[in-house]
């Protein structure tokens, strides 16, 4: 299957993200001047250095089922970043995770205060559906099926659900099953989302989506055990915000169930297990291959 040319991962990413840039410009256009200061909030945290990783997986996994041109999926990939960013301000609220920092700078609500941090999440998630919605150079029937996609991974059954499973577990005795099921949610689901959305925006037949899907849980889960580590041992200068703090809330990590060790173990099984799910496509699923070895390998 053609794909595209290998080569490395970093300049590949540098070539996505400058995509992905100019879309999330593009479709934060300036509003009136009432909405001047909410504009502003929501920039401050689209344009606050992201690693961009779910467009960039939708802009991979459109490309390996076949997709060519970037308009065919640049509205869907923006869109799981702007989901993102909305769940990144509310998860630092201080009726949530209380972080007054987020990527080296004051979190939203510091910026901003909590009723405008509230509005831009609000604000970046509606939009979030209004541009797959109008995404012209994307057939209706793909648009619909995108828009069902984000809405099932980001809801009650998906990142909310998993973030409400976060909140009510905490200070509980922690059991691998639960943390799992909270990791499924909060974090593999939105990631799973994005593969699949990429994959949907190019017309991707079952078995393809099927393969993606398994790639997309499998690195998901990775990406939330890896987050975990970086928690115990990773710096907050690194990290740009505060570590440390699952353990000081009683958090269910999978450090806390499976020991440091069994959490690296794990990120190192699911990883195979991702590449497993792209034997299919051979050398053309490269991108997605390396990806999944930079979420094993990376420290923030
Ligand atoms: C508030 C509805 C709601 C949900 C919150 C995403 C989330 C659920 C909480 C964020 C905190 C957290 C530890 C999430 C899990 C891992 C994660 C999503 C980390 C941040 O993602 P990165 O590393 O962030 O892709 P950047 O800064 O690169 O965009």
């Amino acid at each position: 299957m053609a794909g595209p040319e290998r080569r490395d991962l970093g300049s590949y990413l540098e070539e996505k993200r400058r995509i992905v840039e100019a879309g999330l410009e593009m479709f934060l256009s300036p509003g009136s001047d009432e909405e001047k200061r909410l504009q502003e909030a929501m920039r401050y945290s689209v344009f606050s250095g992201g690693k961009r990783l779910r467009p960039v997986l939708a802009i991979a996994a459109y490309e390996l089922a076949g997709g060519r041109d970037v308009d065919g999926v640049l509205a869907p990939a923006c869109a799981t970043e702007f989901v993102h960013t909305y769940s990144l301000i509310h998860d630092d609220l201080p009726a949530m995770d209380d972080d007054a920092m987020r990527r080296g700078r004051p979190s939203n609500h510091a910026a901003y205060g909590d009723a405008l941090a509230i509005l831009a999440g609000d604000a970046l998630l509606t939009l979030a559906f209004g541009i797959v919605a109008e995404a012209e150079s994307i057939p209706f029937d793909r648009r619909a099926l995108v828009v069902a996609e984000l809405a099932a991974a980001n809801g009650a059954f998906g990142m909310v659900g998993g973030q409400a499973a976060d909140i009510a577990g905490e200070g509980a005795v922690p059991s691998l099953e639960a943390v799992e099921f909270i990791h499924a949610r909060k974090t593999a689901a939105p990631i799973t989302a994005a593969v699949r959305i990429g994959a949907i925006a190019a017309g991707a037949p079952r078995e393809t989506l099927d393969a993606v899907s398994a790639y997309g849980r499998s690195i998901g889960l990775a990406f939330q055990i890896t987050d975990d580590l970086l928690d115990v041992d990773g710096t907050a200068e690194g990290m740009g915000k505060a570590v440390g703090k699952d353990l000081a809330r009683g958090k269910m990590t999978y450090p806390s169930v499976a020991g440091l060790e069994g959490a690296r173990a794990r990120v190192g099984s699911l990883i195979r297990d991702a590449a497993s799910s792209l034997e299919p496509f051979g050398e053309s699923a490269w991108p997605l291959r390396a990806i999944a070895e930079f979420v094993r390998d990376r420290r923030h």
